[in-house]
């Protein structure tokens, strides 16, 4: 049986196998979660991002990339990019979709078995969050019922708001495969 944990926190302080990050474009840090993750994991997140940079010019909106997390205690940083929110005229849904979806194939191909993710999109992007929730449920529910080696999902709410809202809406995704806690 695969698990999705719903815990209120700071997704730096997780001893997982990744984390994700919630980047820009650029890779190259910023505010929220972005910048809680290098601050704290510190230099060589960064380095590895800019060699990532120099090598593909950055990540896409929707794709992810990896890097170590440094001093952090989980092992990696899988960084995704999710959409500004631009009145859900700009295919918004899919792209956070794709946030996420590519995020856990990353975990899939390294072999991961735990990753936490932020509420991607939900802070400085402004995606709203009860429809941001049940776009990262639904995907990781698809995703853990394909997959192979991630065991564990871990939802990492900073705010009241949104560890009220994955509370509320869980039910909606329970199955006989995925214990949701
Ligand atoms: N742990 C877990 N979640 C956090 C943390 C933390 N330490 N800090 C904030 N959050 P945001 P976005 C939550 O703005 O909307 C950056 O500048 C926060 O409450 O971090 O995807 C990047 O460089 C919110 O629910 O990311 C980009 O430019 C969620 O993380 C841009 O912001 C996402 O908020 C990305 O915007």
């Amino acid at each position: 049986m695969k698990t999705i944990r719903i815990i209120k926190g700071d997704i730096t302080q997780v001893a997982v196998d990744a984390i994700v990050n919630a980047a820009n474009t650029s890779l190259l840090g910023g505010g929220g979660v972005d910048g809680a993750i290098h601050r704290k994991g510190g230099a060589e997140i960064l380095e590895e991002c800019q060699k990532i940079r120099a090598k593909q010019g950055g990540c896409g909106v929707g794709e992810a990339v990896v890097t170590t997390a440094g001093n952090l205690p989980a092992q990696y940083v899988i960084h995704t990019v999710g959409p500004t929110w631009r009145k859900g005229e700009n295919n918004e849904a899919i792209l956070l979709e794709n946030a996420y979806r590519n995020s856990f194939k990353l975990a899939e191909s390294l072999q991961l078995k735990t990753v936490a993710f932020p509420n991607i999109s939900t802070g400085v992007y402004r995606f709203p969050k009860q429809a941001a929730a049940q776009v990262a449920l639904r995907t990781i529910c698809e995703e853990l019922n394909k997959g192979q080696s991630v065991q564990e999902v871990i939802f990492v709410c900073f705010d009241d708001e949104n560890l009220k809202i994955y509370q509320e809406i869980k039910a909606d995704f329970l199955s006989q495969d995925i214990e949701i806690m």
